[in-house]
């Protein structure tokens, strides 16, 4: 008899930079023939969540959306004020709830593909459902491999501070340790204890997803590969995008510039510069002189950043820069203005989305990471040849930048040369790995094939 299509459920965690690689990958898999059920958290943190799935819902009518209701929160003694984290938790201690959604599917589920963070949970009910289990990781494969060590590093933590600052990840080369966020040093933090916990449940799984690539992070997916303790490493990426209901914005100033003339400049979904930083930013890109488009995040929540541009920027630098640059403050569509032909730069936080959607469209990076995994995916950046960080900026709240030296080093990194031409053969190495036969897509066909029933 014909084998049946694999049922496969998604299940992300909190926040548009798990989000969105889920929604990419739940497209891939209805794409590829998979029947999809999206896993969503009620109520989300962000506007952009709420307002992504029901735009996604309304394109893939077929793919199935099971509300999952968080239990009442309770405060714990990791508890901080960080609203994503804060969501993390509940979410981890209300997995139970999903049991009985999960068992009543039909056709019966062929697999679940989670997130990193709730691997610890999730893997009970996989095993009490006897399906097969998939992590999907959303950051680089250099970052995961620094989680999964965690256990040991945390072991030599006073060890490796006095060895020069350096630690020994095997087959990452030595790696600073200011490189790692300090959060992941302390064991007393939710985001290290969570991470402890996840990584030691890995070698229970069926395979770990990564948005990633082997010709862009060839070191760390070996090193990985080669770590007989955990489950099967598949680099999948980069993810397709999907195309949105919702029409262009910003397109029509950029299709009046010069090609490659226009820096790019956003710090994420979650992270808004302090005040005075931002003042320094726009101060500097004044002083370069170069052509800019600006997605401006005033606070770390969207429901909260209400604040006017003009009252954030002043409206004399509005005025002075009308014909230089654009700023914004909604939502904008990056893949989108990435693939622009007039977009010649990206001032980026390196949050991974944003690194492999640069890999992927061939534009350099200027590295600027502001917390969490960002300075080690500012690395993989560098190695890959896809763009330069200036690792005097610290992380974002560790010292203030100022204009001068910000507007010398855009100045420079926008003359070009040799970074876009590499960052253009990064581009042609990510279209190779998607093509059928490519490391990618091989790996990605070959389990879909392994779950049909
Ligand atoms: Br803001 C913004 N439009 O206006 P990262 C972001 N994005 O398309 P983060 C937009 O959101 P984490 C906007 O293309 C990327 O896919 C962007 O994810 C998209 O950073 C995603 O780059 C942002 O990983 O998430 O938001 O800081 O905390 O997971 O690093």
């Amino acid at each position: 008899p014909e084998s049946k299509p694999p049922h496969i459920a998604l299940f992300p965690c909190a926040g548009m930079g798990h989000l969105i690689p889920f929604l990419r990958l739940a497209a891939m898999l209805d794409s590829r023939g998979c029947t999809v059920t999206f896993i969503t958290v009620q109520p989300t943190v962000t506007a952009a969540e709420s307002d992504h799935l029901s735009d996604f819902f309304t394109l893939y009518p077929h793919i199935r959306r099971l509300e999952f209701q968080l239990l009442p929160y309770k405060k714990s003694k990791f508890t901080n004020e960080d609203p994503f984290f804060i969501q993390m938790e509940s979410i981890c201690s209300s997995v139970h709830v999903l049991y009985p959604l999960l068992q009543s599917l039909s056709p019966s589920l062929s697999a679940i593909i989670a997130d990193l963070p709730v691997t610890s949970r999730i893997i009970h009910l996989a095993s009490d459902l006897s399906i097969s289990i998939y992590i999907l990781t959303t950051t680089s494969a250099r970052f995961f491999s620094v989680m999964n060590h965690l256990p040991q590093l945390a072991d030599n933590n006073n060890n490796t501070r006095c060895n020069n600052g350096h630690i020994e990840i095997p087959g990452l080369g030595p790696m600073d340790v200011s490189n790692i966020p300090p959060a992941m040093l302390n064991p007393d933090h939710f985001f290290a204890v969570g991470i402890t916990s996840n990584v030691s449940s890995l070698s229970k799984v069926n395979g770990i997803l990564i948005n990633t690539f082997t010709s862009f992070e060839p070191e760390a997916i070996d090193a990985l590969k080669n770590n007989s303790g955990i489950a099967p490493i598949l680099p999948i990426g980069p993810f397709e995008c999907f195309n949105t209901p919702k029409a262009p914005n910003n397109l029509e100033w950029l299709d009046e510039q010069r090609p490659e003339s226009v820096l790019f400049i956003s710090f994420g979904s979650r992270t808004a510069l302090s005040k005075d930083q931002i003042t320094e930013l726009a101060n500097g890109l004044e002083k370069s002189r170069c052509k800019f488009l600006w997605a401006l995040k005033g606070s770390k929540v969207d429901k909260e950043d209400k604040e006017k541009i003009e009252n954030i920027l002043g409206k004399s630098f509005i005025d002075r820069t009308m014909n230089q640059g654009k700023v914004v403050k909604e939502w904008v569509n990056q893949e989108q203005i990435l693939a622009h032909p007039s977009v010649g730069g990206f001032l980026s936080h390196c949050g991974w989305n944003s690194v492999i959607e640069a890999a992927k469209l061939g534009v350099p990076i200027l590295a600027w990471p502001q917390h969490g995994d960002q300075k080690v995916n500012a690395e993989v950046v560098e190695n890959g040849g896809l763009g330069t960080w200036i690792r005097d900026w610290g992380w974002g709240t560790e010292k203030m930048v100022d204009s001068n030296e910000i507007a010398e080093k855009i100045k420079e990194f926008m003359v070009g040369g040799n970074l876009r031409v590499r960052a253009k053969e990064m581009k042609v190495k990510a279209q190779e790995a998607r093509e059928i036969n490519g490391s990618s897509e091989g790996l990605l066909r070959r389990m879909l094939e392994s779950l049909k029933n």
